[in-house]
């Protein structure tokens, strides 16, 4: 026995190792996934708001379309005309429950990877590695393997950034996109991110970033270098000390397991490939049962029960059913799921099943509460 020996000073110490998650064109590469001859043209996903055939927005677009000038939030027509000259150009309407569906399984597997886990919306995740990862380099490789995990099982390519804190990590993700892995080392990160424009920061959007120019504030080496107290003064004390901290590369905010849920899931591998639905019938019933009693738990009822089948060439099949009203009743879940499955098993011809999950979405706590996404009252 020796004496005594401090904590070893660095890294595994305190520093925390966050990793950002942020899915590729995600509306898009959810198209793109259930109808892979997509890949290779322009996909925009639309938004319609039905008054003339061709009004609304554009949800988001792949990154092919993006060449051509369509984004987010711009005029069906616009993207339309932009695209005319390009043949094989699809317009596609928003399928909302659909890419939740993928955005649960996404979440579901990074999940497994993280020692706490915070889903942000529909396409964005928080994980803490700290606890267990040693250092930058492992859980650099950490977010190979769930990139490479997530690939595999859905076909989805996301963005990773990896850093100390949230702010950081999120502003790593942005930098290298579609399909991009940046690590921001702490030593490194006030230098890293010095010349960026301020609205790099996430959440200073152009409001907050024309007042900062005004201030003669551009980039984040500047506000690094600002004045706090006269920051306060232009922006209250909450928002300046957040842009003023994130700045100098300094963020506290914890990873915080979201206790709102919006889909329960389970999935289930099964122990060998099945390729009827009744050899399911005993884990199709266990699931159901594992989610009821999720759901019962957290006092939520549901209105749509899905099935997921992930085959052995790991494509995947969906299927889900709204009913009329909300419920919290174990029979009409199982009831639905089973015939989902048997639809599923039916339609698929010789399939061969090797995971089956189950999922309830259009969740509401029996407060009567909504619990699902702000998104679904977006209108564009
Ligand atoms: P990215 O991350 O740059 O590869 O592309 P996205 O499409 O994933 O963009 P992101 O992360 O800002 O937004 C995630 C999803 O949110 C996106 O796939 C569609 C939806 N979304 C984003 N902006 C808008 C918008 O302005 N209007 C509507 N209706 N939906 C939007
Ligand atoms: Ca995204
Ligand atoms: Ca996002």
């Amino acid at each position: 026995m020796g004496m005594d020996r401090l904590p070893p000073p660095t890294t595994s110490f305190r520093t925390r190792r966050i990793i950002h998650v942020d899915f590729d064109y995600f509306f898009a590469q959810c198209e793109e996934i259930r109808r892979p001859e997509l890949h290779d043209r322009p996909v925009v996903v639309c938004v319609f708001s039905g008054r003339t055939e061709d009004s609304g927005v554009v949800s988001t677009a792949n990154y092919i379309a993006r060449k051509f000038g369509v984004k987010s939030g711009i005029p069906i027509k616009v993207a339309k005309s932009r695209l005319a000259a390009v043949s094989r150009a699809v317009f596609m309407r928003l399928d909302i429950d659909y890419y939740r569906q993928v955005s649960e399984f996404a979440m579901s597997i990074m999940q497994l990877y993280a020692d706490k886990f915070e889903s942000v919306g529909i396409d964005e995740c928080y994980l803490d590695v700290s606890d267990s990862t040693d250092d930058f380099e492992m859980t650099k490789i950490l977010a190979q393997q769930i990139k490479e995990d997530v690939r595999k099982q859905l076909n989805l390519t996301c963005s990773i950034g990896v850093a100390s804190n949230k702010t950081l990590a999120k502003i790593a993700s942005d930098i290298t996109k579609p399909d991009g892995l940046t690590v921001i080392e702490p030593n490194n990160a006030v230098k890293y991110i010095t010349n960026m424009e301020v609205d790099k920061i996430p959440g200073i959007g152009p409001k907050t970033r024309d007042s900062l120019h005004e201030l003669g504030i551009a980039t984040i080496g500047d506000l690094a270098k600002s004045d706090l107290f006269m920051l306060i003064e232009h922006f209250g004390k909450k928002t300046a000390t957040y842009i003023y901290n994130a700045a100098n590369g300094v963020d506290d905010d914890p990873v915080i397991e979201s206790d709102q849920t919006h889909t329960i899931m389970r999935i289930a591998t099964l122990k060998s490939s099945a390729t009827s639905s009744a050899e399911m019938n005993e884990d199709l019933y266990m699931l159901c049962r594992s989610i009821f009693n999720k759901a019962s738990q957290k006092k939520i009822s549901f209105r749509t029960v899905g099935v997921l089948l992930i085959l052995n060439n790991l494509d995947r099949i969906s299927r889900s059913r709204s009913l009329k009203v909300h419920s919290s009743n174990f029979d009409s879940l199982q009831s639905v799921a089973k015939s989902l499955l048997d639809e599923a098993m039916k339609e698929g011809g010789s399939i061969k099943v090797r995971r089956l999950g189950v999922v309830l979405s259009d969740l509401q706590n029996t407060t009567g509460q909504n619990t699902i996404f702000d998104f679904m009252n977006w209108t564009g």
